[in-house]
């Protein structure tokens, strides 16, 4: 029997008038003058292939002709150059059978459906040329990511999503039943992160968090991926200079795998070639007064949410790095800045065109007494963030760490309206379904 080979390697690879077996699914279908043209979908690409009545047996050109789209299929025949056909080659096919036809007609047809339908539809909307393409995109993004993390010596590591207390404060967080006690879903690796770099030093992770985000945005999901850095022996400069580096090589690997799927979403590489280290900073109270204070309609102290995002990150054209939060837009473990003690050496990353936070970190609390301090201010109960407290018994040192939002990454260089077509089934504040 014929060797079964991916589309992808009849695209791309030396196959041309070779008698080939292909796989798949009918992603479209129309006839014409005796010849069906079946586009052909077998997850490694899309590839035309004919069938001609006196070709295939009168049999199989009349099972192909009333078959419905995304049936499954097999397909054999050879390989011939055709600049018509999408991707420049075409199977012109002398066997074929139907392996399971579709049962109803393909509920998700060209014409115009609604966000709605087409969420309830996701486990058939994934089919969709914009969904496979996002789907590559974010796995293109966390191989850069592990690729840059590998070759710098951070070491990849796991910790638990049952958690006992709040990473990013109460407000958002997900209340499970743990046997007769209370648990919550995690939000963050970051206490965990801290009292692993003592043991290993520089590390990374990639996992859900969740957050139960009670409005509805275009860039808030309630089960999101979570990149995740801490480092040693690091200060905010550092961890800035890891970011960037970071997000340099996340978008240049893009560009060098992705060029396909950018031009889907008409993502010009122009754009995307101006993302390299250094990237700009400017500290909250700068960004403030670009905002202008009435304009922005919050005050200073307040975190920038999507709208003051939204305005001041309009005026760039590629990321850039907002510093030195006040203390009150942070979480408890942000380190108050020595100069400024109403400030913290925390750090946002904010993608251009309106899209905003993309990552968010900074410096942690070494001292045990100001960490203390700091929580008993925010009305947290220490006893929660016992073993928390107890790392700075041991041997506390300058560190830091970020968290980079990989469906914020993925909406921003695929230019997408919601956050919620970056991953494959997103949970949003009024969606648990498909
Ligand atoms: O709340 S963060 O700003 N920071 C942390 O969780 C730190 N504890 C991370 C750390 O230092 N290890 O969240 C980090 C990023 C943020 O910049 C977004 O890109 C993303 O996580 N994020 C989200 N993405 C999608 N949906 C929601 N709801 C969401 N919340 C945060």
């Amino acid at each position: 029997m014929q060797q079964v080979v991916t589309v992808k390697e009849i695209l791309h690879g030396a196959l041309d008038a070779k008698l080939v077996r292909v796989r798949g699914w009918i992603q479209n279908k129309r006839t014409g003058g005796g010849i069906i043209f079946v586009l052909l979908r077998d997850g490694s690409g899309v590839i035309q292939c004919t069938l001609r009545k006196g070709k295939v047996d009168e049999k199989t050109f009349e099972e192909f002709q009333s078959t419905r789209i995304e049936s499954s299929v097999e397909l054999h025949g050879e390989v011939k150059t055709d600049p018509r056909a999408p991707g420049g080659r075409e199977v012109q096919v002398d066997e074929g059978r139907v392996v399971h036809p579709a049962l109803e007609e393909f509920p998700i047809a060209k014409q115009f459906h609604g966000p709605e339908f087409l969420l309830d539809k996701r486990h058939l909307f994934v089919r969709s040329d914009k969904m496979r393409s996002i789907l590559r995109v974010r796995a293109v993004v966390l191989s850069a990511v592990r690729e840059w993390f590998d070759k710098h010596d951070f070491m990849e590591v796991h910790v638990p999503t049952l958690t006992s207390a709040a990473v990013e404060g109460g407000a958002t967080l997900f209340e499970v039943k743990y046997f007769d006690q209370k648990a919550y879903l995690t939000q963050s690796w970051q206490l965990y992160a801290e009292a692993l770099i003592m043991s290993v030093g520089s590390i990374y992770t990639v996992a859900p968090s969740f957050r139960a985000e009670k409005s509805r945005t275009r860039r808030h999901l309630t089960e999101y991926w979570h990149v995740e850095a801490e480092a040693p022996w690091c200060d905010l400069n550092c961890i800035i200079e890891v970011e960037e580096k970071l997000l340099s090589h996340i978008v240049a690997t893009l560009i060098e795998k992705c060029k396909t799927e950018l031009a889907l979403f008409e993502r010009e590489i122009e754009d995307l070639e101006k993302v390299k280290a250094p990237f700009e900073r400017i500290t909250y109270d700068q960004a403030f007064k670009m905002i202008g204070e009435e304009k922005s309609g919050i005050k200073w102290g307040d975190d920038l949410g999507y709208e003051q995002e939204k305005l001041l990150t309009s005026e760039f054209d590629r990321p850039f790095f907002v510093t030195h939060y006040p203390k009150k837009a942070k979480a408890f473990y942000h380190m108050p800045d020595s100069k400024n003690p109403e400030v913290t050496l925390s750090v946002d990353c904010l993608a251009p065109e309106g899209y905003g936070e993309i990552t968010g970190g900074g410096q942690r609390i070494e001292e045990y007494a100001a960490l203390l301090a700091r929580i008993r201010e925010e009305g947290l109960d220490p006893k929660s963030y016992e073993w928390y407290l107890d790392l700075r018994k041991f041997g506390s040192v300058t560190h830091s760490g970020f968290g980079l939002g990989l469906e914020r990454v993925v909406s921003w260089v695929c230019k997408l309206d919601h956050i919620r077509d970056a991953i494959a089934f997103p949970r949003l504040i009024n969606r648990i379904y498909p």
